[in-house]
């Protein structure tokens, strides 16, 4: 009924070739996708157009760009819009990973514009949300995330929604090699179904995809993937390393 995603989320490393080679060595695996199922690679900016045209032929198989800019267009030197990425057949991006909130203080209200700026380019937002370690320690989670969900996307209409891929990411497991217990994980997405729920409505709240973002790898990658609200993951470290990636993906159900 909703889609199933492994995205795998290139960050700041690769150059072209070893790109060129990770997708290739992806492909060669021969992956069979079940209905719904999708994959996608958000590689750097300079590569997405390559990515695109290693994989057109492989349904199921989607680019994604790691961030656009909140504006339409203009004076704002070295930021990438919604529309050149739509100009060059990207389908998803990547919004407001944890990374870019930290490092490039994007703020909700940022986050916002940049949905905004995806949708009406035709690009489907993969939008991060997830709390630090202090936020979770203090058991304040859930407050937490309603809020960047609430001031990041529920200005949208249910009709747009459609289109937003929510990956759950906490910040205390990125990069760290710590993980969300599948248990944890779980609460979490159920959470951010109710809020869903709650203000699009039940139908738009089963229909939206919501991939754990954090540390997952082919050992845990299984059991989080089993759990009812689970779509699928948001990978990092190992997206870079195609039998990794490939046997993550091989663990959607
Ligand atoms: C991670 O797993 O480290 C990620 O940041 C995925 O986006």
């Amino acid at each position: 009924m909703r889609k199933k995603i492994v995205a795998g989320n290139w960050k700041m490393n690769l150059t072209l070739a070893q790109g060129e080679q990770l997708i290739n060595d992806i492909l060669q695996a021969g992956l069979k996708l079940k209905e719904g199922q999708e994959v996608i690679v958000a590689t750097p900016f300079p590569y997405l157009q390559k990515a695109k045209s290693l994989l057109k032929n492989y349904p199921g198989f989607y680019v994604a760009a790691q961030n656009c800019y909140s504006e339409k267009s203009g004076a704002y030197t070295g930021e990438v819009s919604a529309e050149m990425l739509q100009s060059i057949g990207v389908d998803y991006v990547i919004l407001g990973h944890s990374e870019r909130r930290e490092y490039f203080q994007e703020s909700n209200a940022m986050l916002a514009k940049k949905i905004d700026q995806a949708l009406a380019n035709g690009l489907k937002p993969i939008f991060c949300c997830g709390e630090p370690l202090e936020i979770r320690q203090a058991e304040t989670q859930n407050a937490y995330v309603a809020k960047q969900l609430e001031e990041s996307l529920f200005h949208l209409t249910e009709e747009q929604l459609k289109n937003v891929v929510i990956a759950y990411e906490p910040i205390w497991a990125i990069g760290t090699g710590l993980t969300a217990s599948s248990a944890q994980a779980q609460d979490m997405h159920a959470f951010i179904r109710s809020q869903i729920a709650n203000k699009f409505g039940r139908e738009a709240a089963l229909h939206t995809s919501i991939l754990y973002g954090g540390s997952a790898k082919p050992g845990n990658a299984a059991e989080l993937f089993a759990s009812p609200d689970v779509d699928g993951g948001l990978i990092g470290g190992a997206s870079l390393v195609a039998a990794d990636f490939v046997a993550i993906i091989e663990k959607l159900s």
